[in-house]
């Protein structure tokens, strides 16, 4: 069911940048213009018309109220409530080791200089509520936020049909600590989050992950708003040797192809016989799996085993790929770690699987696909601060550097710079 591809093929199809495809086409786009235009111009009408054509119906109000939040933790089961918030934790403790305190640079006497860390003030997290509800996704998206001090965390995901919100959501939105919940979706909700409407104040980042619509609602609102990135569909690539035990590397694959159609289960192996027993595996376990349909297309479609001669190859591969999640399935798989030049996450040994990572272990699942892991990196705390840099120079320091700064500014011809110094050590 997988095809299986030579180290050049693979290259050609999935690494080489002339081949990439867009993450949404032109038409959605156009759609999705006209959709923030509309309610940039014309608000909340706007937005009642598009959530009731795309959503089935228009809430009584926007905002999930204290009653309704309660009440949705009727309607989850505690082991789930207690698994979530054991998670959460995990989460939470993983990313507050990223938090960085003002740091100085340089404190002298006569100079110092550093940067500040504050949080972005208003962020809001887009979560979809249709086909894919992903309670980890709220946590991933919220927790980050949380820790690094937002003031205002605001969650938008649509309402059913004008009726309540998912309760699982709404209950991981609490145990993350989202202040606000919008019954909002689709680019409507991302175009109220941009700019706002009367009563709803608009946030100053969005992040979270969505359909195509709301991916191109992003990049149309990014640079009034900050984004975290645009993702594509997600990828794992598994480099397995002949230590890998090939019903896991098929549960991976597979456990990746269920998320979408689109979705690209990888494996790169030094031994033919692993690669065969787990093409026989996928095609047994699929079989028996709730979303087969999905995950059959997803691995017929956007699949591929690659056999390669050596390990170094395989890393030279994947490498070049940056694939989102990255598993190790090879003897000694740490010591390998090292040989990661390009990944967003990467996932150690036979006992390993991304679904710890997807959900549990800390790290966020909210990673860079499509090969952006080459330029960036996974959501984190940064994310949500702003890093401001401060300089003080006294009179001394200002007579010591004048010469430099201004030898600089007359070969920019900008005298008006040079004069900056020289009026303050004329006095
Ligand atoms: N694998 C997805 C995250 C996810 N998996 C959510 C299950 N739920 C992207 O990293
Ligand atoms: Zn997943």
């Amino acid at each position: 069911m997988i095809s299986a591809y030579s180290k050049d093929q693979f290259t050609n199809h999935f690494i080489s940048r002339k081949t990439k495809k867009k993450p949404f086409d032109d038409e959605v786009m156009e759609t999705v213009k006209e959709v923030i235009e509309n309610v940039r111009n014309r608000g909340e009408v706007a937005l009642k018309e598009y959530t009731k054509k795309f959503d089935g119906g228009i809430p009584n109000e926007w905002i999930v109220s204290e009653e309704e939040r309660k009440a949705a933790w009727n309607e989850v089961s505690s082991d789930v409530i207690e698994s979530l918030q054991k998670a959460a934790e995990n989460i939470r403790s993983f990313h507050s080791k990223q938090l960085q305190q003002t740091r100085m640079m340089e404190m002298t006497e006569e100079i110092i200089s550093g940067q500040l860390f504050r949080p972005i003030e208003r962020v809001g997290v887009y979560v979809p509520g249709g086909k894919a509800v992903y309670p980890s996704t709220v946590l991933m998206n919220a927790i980050p936020a949380v820790l690094a001090g937002v003031n205002q965390i605001v969650m938008t995901t649509p309402s059913r049909g004008g009726g309540a919100i998912s309760p699982i959501l709404s209950v991981a939105a609490d145990i993350a600590g989202v202040h606000t919940i919008y019954k909002m979706g689709g680019s409507q909700a991302i175009a109220v989050l941009a700019y706002g409407i009367d009563g709803i104040q608009p946030v100053d980042k969005i992040v979270g992950p969505g359909n195509a619509y709301v991916a191109a609602a992003k990049s149309l609102v990014f640079g009034d708003v900050g984004i975290e990135m645009i993702a594509g569909p997600s990828e794992v690539a598994i480099i397995a040797d002949e230590t890998a035990n090939p019903r896991f590397i098929a549960a991976d694959l597979i456990a990746q192809a269920e998320h979408d159609e689109k979705a690209r289960p990888f494996v790169f192996s030094t031994s033919q016989r692993v690669l065969d027993e787990t093409m026989i595996e996928v095609r047994k376990q699929c079989e028996v799996l709730p979303r087969k349909e999905i995950a059959e297309v997803a691995l017929t479609n956007e699949g591929a085993a690659v056999f390669v001669k050596t390990i170094e190859e395989a890393f030279q591969l994947v490498n070049a790929l940056a694939p989102e999640h990255l598993e190790l399935q090879i003897d000694d798989a740490l010591a390998h770690l090292s040989k990661v030049k390009n990944a967003g996450s990467v996932f150690i040994g036979h006992y390993t699987p991304e679904s710890v990572g997807d959900y549990f272990a800390g790290p966020n699942h909210v990673l860079p696909t499509s090969g952006t892991a080459r330029f960036s990196s996974g959501l984190s705390v940064d994310d949500f601060i702003k890093k401001t840099t401060f300089v003080y120079y006294s009179e001394q320091a200002l007579q010591h550097a004048a010469p430099h700064i201004e030898s600089i500014a007359f070969e920019e011809q900008l005298e008006g710079h040079a004069r900056a110094v020289k009026v303050r050590l004329e006095q």
